[in-house]
């Protein structure tokens, strides 16, 4: 049954590159199979219900400008208005997943008691929806930023009764998730860090928070949660500082309070610029250290220094990304969820469609071109061979049994004098632009 509110539009289909239909897949094919396994199940992608449905298209000079008749949010028909637009989208790109915060799909009644009622009644109302469509959750989360009571933080916050307003609220938010058969139950810390130093005492705010964290994986597993726990890692904005900076200092803090074995991160690409790393940095970083859970393909916009959220349109960079996750092992419960939203300009239900179409192409690119370079095994066997000297008896030795005078002894009796190699930089930068 139609809202509508997308007249016009029909379900995107895969045309081929040769294609000219702004509306259709030229490179997204989710039954084409990729290094042995179909397209859809490598890049899991979601949508999120924020960006799309809840924003209405104001910046800090500037009010709405697109029309989103399911606003003000705070009556359950809207609420529900929006759920039937926001499934009809999901159907239309023909997207596996979806994200939720709680006050993206809920009425805001103002109070904890009636925001968790409208909270089980609308998902209970989007569960009707996620059978009709086959539409999985990813993720679900809780916004802990918004109103005026985060404004000092959640489980940061110096307030005691914040910190357990914020408790109730991750865990319904979590028995949410559960319920919808959530895959992955996801904390963003917004406002989890400070304005300025003068007013924050940073050792209690991080306790409070590597407690909070504790709870919440308590309550995972006292509830019988199969999905993985992210902490999605942004170095600021809206705070001046976010104690989630980077993967590695999340990786720092989860190991601090117990935790590194439990949680995973949910990657942005967007907080990697404002962090002043690539993507891949990041990627790399948590594959590295065993946290790699999930990501958010949104771009910045280079030169504005904010987190602009822009759907991704650069091959090379989305190419080098999937790189790092496929060499990973690819996604098991995480996914390449779509925390973009169309610029305030764009007011056609139209844009809306086409720019998760452009985003879902692009990232169908950059996988394949993931993929042949995995398959031709260039990069790799570059690897080993830069790595290859590690591979003898007496390396093997120094690592697990030297000590500095050992190793000093064997430098002056086989009179050590390593020979420089050229890192060979520019000839792998041309190998990946054969692919990309
Ligand atoms: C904001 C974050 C946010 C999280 C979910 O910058 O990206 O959207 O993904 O709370
Ligand atoms: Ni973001
Ligand atoms: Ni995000």
């Amino acid at each position: 049954m139609s809202t509508g509110f997308f007249d016009g539009i029909t379900k995107a289909e895969f045309k081929g590159s040769n294609s000219t239909d702004p509306m259709a897949f030229h490179h997204y094919n989710p039954d084409e199979i990729v290094m042995g396994k179909r397209m859809e199940d490598h890049l899991r992608f979601a949508v999120a219900y924020w960006h799309s449905f809840a924003w209405e298209g104001g910046d800090p000079f500037g009010g709405k400008t697109l029309d989103r008749p399911w606003h003000p949010q705070d009556d359950m028909g809207r609420a529900k208005m929006k759920a039937d637009v926001a499934f009809e989208m999901f159907d239309l790109l023909g997207v596996p997943y979806f994200c939720w915060h709680d006050a993206d799909v809920r009425p805001d009644q103002g109070n904890f008691a009636d925001n968790l009622s409208t909270l089980d009644e609308i998902t209970d109302y989007m569960m009707g929806k996620m059978e009709q469509t086959g539409t999985k959750l990813l993720w679900g989360t809780a916004n802990m930023f918004s109103t005026a009571r985060f404004m000092s933080g959640a489980s940061t916050n110096p307030d005691p009764d914040v910190f357990a307003f914020s408790a109730a609220t991750v865990k319904s938010c979590m028995d949410a998730t559960l319920k919808m058969g959530g895959e992955n139950y996801v904390l963003w810390g917004g406002r989890e860090g400070y304005e300025t130093l003068l007013n924050t005492d940073m050792g209690r705010e991080l306790d409070h928070m590597g407690r909070f964290l504790n709870m919440v994986v308590d309550y995972k597993h006292k509830i019988g949660f199969k999905g993985q726990i992210l902490v999605e890692p942004k170095p600021q904005e809206p705070s001046k500082h976010q104690y989630d900076f980077d993967a590695a200092t999340c990786y720092g803090f989860l190991q601090k309070y117990g935790l590194e074995n439990e949680v995973k991160l949910n990657l942005e690409q967007g907080h990697a610029i404002l962090a002043g790393h690539s993507f891949e940095h990041e990627i790399a970083t948590a594959a590295a250290l065993g946290v790699l859970g999930s990501i958010d393909m949104n771009r910045n916009d280079y030169q504005s220094g904010w987190d602009t959220d822009q759907f991704p349109n650069n091959v090379p960079e989305v190419a080098l990304a999937y790189y790092h996750i496929l060499q990973a092992g690819g996604f098991t419960q995480g996914g390449t969820n779509f925390d973009a939203k169309i610029r305030r300009q764009s007011i056609d239900p139209a844009d809306l469609i086409a720019s998760h179409i452009g985003g879902m192409d692009i990232c169908a690119r950059g996988l394949k071109a993931a993929a042949a370079m995995i398959e031709d095994g260039g990069l790799a066997e570059a690897l080993s061979e830069r790595y290859a000297g590690w591979d003898s008896a007496v390396a093997q030795d120094m690592l697990a049994n030297g000590t500095l005078e050992s190793i000093t002894d064997r430098v002056l009796s086989e009179n050590l004098n390593p020979a420089p190699r050229s890192g060979r930089q520019e000839i792998l930068e041309n190998y990946v632009n054969r692919f990309v």
